[in-house]
């Protein structure tokens, strides 16, 4: 029998956005390493709650069945241990996708993975209510590619499967861009909301606008050396100009680093500044308020990591 259905391992917000949205259309399984009621809830943005009951499966004894499919939807720092779990059990040749922020497993779990590997960059934006319960705060768009450029006819078939589910999706080949334009954004804004506990649209005023400038000013001369540009092609002013332009459309939201702030979890800043700031060294560039970003942030997971006395 052909393997139909999709796994979703790391059923935080995006994963279970992306099971509820799939669910009837596919069969869907979520896997986690934490029990959750397998009866689920999404808020959708027109505020209408959609209940479903999802197959739930823990990490440590995989299901007997060979998906079709597997979507890894965990935060960017747990994705390569998540997976090395998973690879020990499964056989070889299923595909894999990596919805992860940033880039840094990405070319690691390419390499890695014994099947194809697609990655995908999305904007929709969701956010954990409960363990049973997830909020879906605004629609968005996704891009699907492959680091190596292939396995297109395999993206093109998810891009159908998500779009036709709700989630517009788009396959594209240049990926990698995608992925550094995304890190990009998250660059400039995440650290800075999170330092000083603001909404996204609170960075429009004084004193974090000129913080926001300084923070656009080294990431643009690092992707530029880098050979990653902005849309619209050009330099600064376009990096400027999608940057503002995200502040204004997300105004209302908690970033995503500033959620894992206030919940004690982890933040991204390996997969999001560690990259920025490789470069930045590779080309000799100075980058001194996302290293000291980067600084903070290890300090901070330097004492989650240290149980409280
Ligand atoms: O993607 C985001 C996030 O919260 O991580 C936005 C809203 C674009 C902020 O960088």
């Amino acid at each position: 029998m052909t393997p139909s259905t999709h796994w979703i391992v790391g059923p935080g917000a995006l994963g279970r956005l992306i099971a509820h949205r799939l669910a009837g259309r596919v069969p869907v399984r979520l896997l986690g390493r934490h029990r959750l009621p397998a009866r689920q809830t999404l808020v959708t943005p027109a505020g209408e709650t959609l209940i479903q009951t999802f197959a739930m499966t823990w990490l440590d004894t995989l299901p007997r069945e060979t998906p079709a499919v597997v979507h890894l939807t965990t935060k960017a720092y747990a994705a390569e241990e998540v997976h090395a779990t998973l690879a020990a059990q499964l056989p070889s040749g299923v595909p894999l996708v990596l919805w992860q922020n940033g880039f840094a497993c990405q070319p690691a779990l390419t390499e890695r993975h014994h099947g194809p590997v697609l990655c995908a960059s999305t904007t929709e934006g969701a956010h954990v209510q409960a363990d049973d319960r997830v909020t879906h705060a605004g629609h968005g768009h996704t891009y699907i590619g492959a680091l190596d450029g292939g396995h297109t006819e395999r993206a093109m078939t998810l891009a159908r499967t998500l779009s036709e589910a709700g989630l517009p999706a788009e396959v594209v080949d240049d990926i990698r861009l995608r992925l550094w334009r995304k890190l990009a954004v998250n660059a400039a804004i995440n650290p800075l909301v999170a330092r000083f506990t603001i909404r996204n649209g609170q960075l429009r005023d004084r004193p974090f606008r000129q913080m926001v400038e300084r923070r656009i000013i080294e990431v643009s001369a690092i992707l530029d050396a880098e050979g990653v540009t902005p849309p619209g092609g050009g330099g600064m002013q376009d990096w400027r100009r999608l940057v503002w332009q995200v502040i204004e459309a997300t105004a209302n939201n908690r970033a995503s680093m500033l959620q894992d702030v206030l919940a004690g979890r982890l933040t991204e800043h390996e997969a999001i500044l560690a990259p920025l700031l490789a470069a930045a060294s590779r080309h000799q560039l100075p980058a001194p308020c996302l290293a000291q970003h980067l600084l903070d942030l290890r300090i901070r997971a330097e004492k989650l990591a240290v149980p409280p006395t």
